[in-house]
């Protein structure tokens, strides 16, 4: 019996929207986990949510809802955006549910009684010092420092101390190198292996497991005044769902039988590579045996940021491409483990050019000369063709050498292996030229090329089921093929289809886009819900900007908004109404400094929420780094007067 494969992404924070980068990986592991079933393993995949944290608490006070509203609410755009883009993941774990606390918790009780080789406690209590910024309600760095402020308060953070349990992580270092050096543990890529022994290397200092401050979080079981540290939270995930505190028989399977790869970006590899082995062997539980850490990507060159606009919701690329075309054209940017650029604007064409063209012609070709030449029935296979030995070769290698790709997490490569076959039978369809044969009535040699794309395609079928697993379901119904048949064993032989199995093509199945359609589809990326106010603007019709109403306002009263510091709430008067105005400025603005001022204010916004609190209205401010001022207008100009 094959050994089983355990594969997880990470638990992503629910304080984002999801995105590309998110969706990336875990296409990744549904890939890997439907090819290693192809090949007869059984896998199990896991994705999830990352729902603690002062961040979480703070988005959801923001949206004015408790924290568990907030991540209810938004762990389903995550689970939606899965199910639109056909992740077939096995389990779903969130941090806040029962199970997964319970798992925290034993696993604090494990680490709570190890020992060291030296016969130290692993957990000692002490004292945290550090540098703290009440605005992000966070320790900080003196590197995330600028000019010795925080750059997002513009303030000096307060050296405060707080008590905290430590994770005494130097006693460990030595053997996770160990580990690593003996292959025990695999880290992927090799780059990334040569980064956590350099890290290694140095002088890692103990982290400390548990914050004080932080409410929204896992209590620790010896001391509850304290929640446990995100990660230490987090990174339990691995084992909570598969029944590590529940379930011994299928964390036995999952876990202590099973290969477990966890894979991910390089963005969390000190957290991966060297607090998760400490923990678990502190623990007493078994390593994993692989940790894949794929590439960053950045986005038309810029990392991705609402800042800027270039964040792609994956939902808006299955509108445009559908969910197999989307993951096809996801994965194949760059070779998976290395870092990249996604240009949107590349995606049109690429999906053109190898789904439409490549693909989807040849499939419609094939099929449609079966049914007007052989009454829709598979023909015989014929020897004596011109490049059929080749084609064959190539064709009965393609599985086994695909599959040797997925195990090397070569997930590019084993997708252009499948590409490469489509293009070669176009080449032989091409070079044998069917359709003359018909002409000259030479059936056999005819049946015999159409035999032969038949089956090619039914070798692509199999090896791109994991990654188009919708698409491919359409080209295996064109052969008459089930799921039965569906595995490699199948996909190394090229005779396996029955000569009359019934062919029928009904529509292409990847239509052409049209180009200058997608172009403009293109530019949602640039608007997308969240990212509208902040997206670059492109150019505007007058009657575009003219739904904008500014008007003149004058502020009437000003106060702080408790507990948020970049804020004040200003009652403004705008003519023939007053309003309330929650606005970003407190730190460039004291309340009586706004007072009596007349600013310009997008006056035909939604009513929103801000902090919990009701703003209506948006004031104008010029900007630049650090500096922020308030457009204001001449003292004549009275309140409601508009601004064009
Ligand atoms: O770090 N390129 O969650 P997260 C490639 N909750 N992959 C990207 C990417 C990009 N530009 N952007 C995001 C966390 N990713 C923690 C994890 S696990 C115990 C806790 C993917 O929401 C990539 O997989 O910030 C990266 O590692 C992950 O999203 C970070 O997700």
């Amino acid at each position: 019996m094959a050994q089983p494969f355990y594969v997880t992404t990470p638990i992503y924070y629910v304080n984002d929207s999801p995105h590309i980068g998110h969706a990336y990986t875990t296409i990744a592991a549904d890939i890997m986990a439907r090819f290693h079933r192809l090949a007869g393993r059984e896998a199990f995949f896991l994705t999830g949510t990352d729902e603690h944290g002062s961040k979480v608490a703070e988005a959801a006070e923001a949206a004015g809802m408790s924290e568990i509203e907030f991540c209810d609410k938004t762990v389903k755009t995550f689970q939606e955006v899965w199910e639109r883009l056909d992740i077939g993941h096995d389990d779903f774990i969130r941090t806040t549910s029962e199970r997964h606390e319970k798992a925290v918790r034993k696993i604090l009780d494990a680490m709570r009684g190890a020992k060291t080789d030296d016969g130290q406690e692993v957990i000692y209590s002490g004292y945290y010092e550090g540098l703290y910024c009440t605005g992000c309600e966070k320790y900080l760095t003196e590197r995330d420092l600028v000019d010795g402020k925080c750059p997002d308060h513009n303030r000096e953070p307060e050296v405060l101390k707080e008590k905290n349990y430590f994770f005494r992580l130097s006693a460990f270092t030595g053997k996770i190198r160990d580990k690593i050096e003996s292959g025990e543990l695999r880290i992927l890529p090799e780059e990334r292996r040569r980064e956590v022994l350099g890290l290694l290397k140095q002088d890692l200092p103990d982290f400390s497991l548990s914050r004080e401050r932080v409410k929204w979080g896992i209590p620790l079981t010896f001391d509850s005044s304290q929640s446990a540290y995100v990660w230490v939270d987090a990174l339990t995930n691995y084992i909570s769902a598969i029944g590590y505190a529940d379930n011994p028989l299928t964390f036995d399977k999952w876990w202590n039988e099973a290969e477990v790869v966890h894979l991910m970006a390089k963005d969390i590899l000190k957290f991966h590579c060297l607090y998760w082995p400490a923990m678990l062997m502190a623990a007493g539980v078994k390593l994993p045996e692989t940790i894949f850490l794929h590439g960053f990507f950045t986005v038309d060159g810029a990392k991705m940021a609402k800042s800027l606009g270039n964040k792609i919701d994956p939902n808006d690329m299955v509108d445009d491409f559908g969910a197999d075309a989307t993951r096809y054209l996801l994965l194949t940017q760059y070779p998976f483990g290395h870092d990249g650029d996604v240009q949107a604007s590349r995606f049109v064409g690429q999906y053109n050019t190898d789904l439409a063209n490549d693909l989807g012609n040849l499939v419609s070709r094939v099929a449609k000369m079966v049914m007007t030449n052989c009454e829709g029935q598979l023909p015989s296979a014929h020897d004596d063709l011109p490049g059929l030995e080749e084609l064959k070769l190539q064709a009965e290698n393609l599985a086994d050498n695909a599959y040797e790709y997925i195990q090397n997490f070569r997930i590019g490569a084993a997708i252009e292996e499948a590409i490469a076959l489509v293009r070669a039978t176009n080449k032989f369809f091409n070079d044998t030229a069917p359709w003359k044969m018909a002409k000259a009535g030479k059936t056999q040699e005819l049946g015999g090329v159409l035999n032969a794309c038949c089956e090619a395609l039914r070798m692509v079928s199999v090896t791109l089921f994991p990654v188009m697993p919708g698409k491919m379901r359409e080209l295996r119904h064109v052969l008459s093929l089930s799921d039965d048949t569906l595995d490699l064993q199948n996909a190394r032989t090229f005779s396996f289809l029955k000569p009359g199995t019934p062919i029928r093509v009904e529509k292409p199945i990847f239509p052409r886009l049209d180009v200058k359609k997608k172009a403009a589809g293109e530019a949602k990326k640039d608007t997308t819900k969240t990212d509208k106010a902040a997206s670059e603007p492109g150019l505007l019709d007058i009657s575009e900007f003219a739904k904008v109403q500014l008007r003149v306002a004058l502020v009437l009263k000003a106060e702080k908004v408790e507990g948020a510091d970049k804020l004040l709430k200003l009652q403004v008067d705008i003519g023939n109404e007053k309003r309330q105005i929650v606005a970003g400025i407190a730190q460039h603005y004291t309340a009586p400094e706004i007072l009596g001022k007349r600013v310009i204010v997008v006056a035909n916004l939604k009513p929103a929420k801000i902090r919990g609190v009701e703003s209506h209205g948006m004031l104008l401010a010029a900007k630049r780094g650090d500096q922020l001022c308030v457009v204001t207008t001449d003292l004549e100009m009275p309140p409601g007067a508009p601004v064009s």
